[in-house]
């Protein structure tokens, strides 16, 4: 048996050719450069797997204080055991202890488990499926000329992403701060539905905070347009408003995206009737672990689960089911290049071929890590266990 004997973390400085808004949405914008963490877990065999993470996420306080004292010394491919022993100290942790550090923990283990077993983890998972239909998912609406302003200007990159092989595009409107609502919201979507024919799947993921009469309205337009899921118009918190809005509309409901809760949350979003498709993120929700219960509770209710997000973690998780249709490849917009990777990778985890992705076939999750670049641009690092 090999043991977890060191979990260190490595911040460095990369560049970003995006903004990020006051409400944390995502933009185009000039080179910036920002810092970035590499979480790498180490085992007494010398195998390690490892997982990008907003430094902050897993600050040397939670990795001392938290992750440390839950795996050193236990057996590095106990993912669901060690999963539960970060998980259970969440509890007491004064909201210190993430889902996201959680989730950048279980992804470094199960990249560990596939690199020492020469295995995708896909396939480790179970493997299902090795490519999948990507939809495009745009950033949020904003004024930015010639970019996502306007209607016009969704069904413009509309139809530019329809010529790029995409058969499925989910708009992102505007959110606050932007000033507009439903009004505007319909006619990005009538405008975009027009642009691209009845043969491309559409989804809508919209502001957010809407009241129940706004989401109600909004849903009625995209039972007209015939769209293929509504996504996240109101709090999630409010499981009732959401089995209120799907008992009205013939589009179907997907959700809970940003409820907290791990997969316990989605079972009682399906006990409640509040969601006809369910939602479940890698990064956002706990990690590798929840992501795939909560797709075998959908499959185990006759439901579709999509994976919130893109990346190594997502495309783990839907390699190793066939519940779902599709890969939230994004977010795109007009002025952003999607497919050069940023400085510290060497190639993208998820190029675009013919409409689909297909699953990585390298052991582990499948990041094309630079390691040189990252060790040329560390600027500080922390850990725990031996060196
Ligand atoms: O609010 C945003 O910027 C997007 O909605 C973003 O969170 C995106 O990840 C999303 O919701 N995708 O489905
Ligand atoms: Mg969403």
């Amino acid at each position: 048996m090999a043991v977890v004997e060191r979990v260190i973390v490595t911040v460095f400085a990369t560049v970003t050719k995006s903004v990020v808004d006051g409400h944390g949405h995502r933009h185009p914008g000039p080179p910036r450069e920002v810092r970035e963490a590499l979480l790498a877990v180490t085992d007494s065999d010398g195998a390690t797997g490892y997982c990008l993470a907003a430094p902050d996420t897993v600050r040397e306080a939670v990795i001392t204080g938290h992750i440390g004292p839950a795996l050193i010394g236990q057996d590095s491919l106990d993912r669901e055991r060690l999963w539960h022993r970060v998980a259970r100290r969440q509890r007491g942790a004064q909201g210190n202890l993430s889902d996201r550090a959680l989730s950048a923990v279980d992804q470094a283990l199960w990249d560990l488990a596939g690199r020492k077993l020469g295995l995708p983890v896909w396939k480790l998972l179970g493997g299902a499926r090795s490519e999948v239909p990507a939809y495009a998912s745009t950033m949020c609406g904003d004024d930015i000329p010639g970019g996502l302003a306007t209607p016009d200007d969704y069904a413009a990159f509309a139809k530019e992403l329809v010529s790029r092989g995409y058969r499925g595009i989910k708009l992102h409107t505007w959110m606050p701060p932007m000033p507009y609502g439903v009004d505007r919201d319909i006619e990005a979507c009538a405008a975009v539905r027009e642009a691209v024919g009845p043969d491309v799947a559409l989804m809508l993921d919209s502001n957010h905070w809407y009241s129940r009469s706004e989401a109600l309205t909004l849903g009625r337009a995209l039972d007209e347009l015939n769209f293929a899921w509504y996504e996240e118009p109101m709090e999630e918190a409010s499981v009732q408003s959401y089995r209120w809005l799907a008992d009205q509309l013939r589009t179907p409901i997907l959700g809970p995206e940003t409820s907290w809760g791990k997969h316990m949350a989605r079972a009682e979003w399906v006990a409640a009737g509040a969601c006809d498709i369910l939602r479940v993120g890698v990064v956002g929700s706990g990690g590798i672990i929840p992501a795939i219960k909560a797709v075998h509770l959908a499959e185990s209710f006759g439901m579709d689960c999509e994976i919130h997000g893109n990346g190594s973690g997502a495309l783990a998780v839907i390699g190793a089911s066939l519940c779902g249709q599709w890969y939230e490849r994004g977010l795109l917009h007009p002025h952003s290049d999607y497919d050069t990777p940023a400085p510290h990778l060497r190639s993208i985890v998820d190029p675009l071929s013919g409409g689909k992705v297909r699953m990585p076939d390298t052991p582990g999750l499948g990041d094309d890590l630079d390691m040189d670049y990252i060790a040329s641009r560390t600027v500080a690092s922390w850990g725990t266990g031996s060196q």
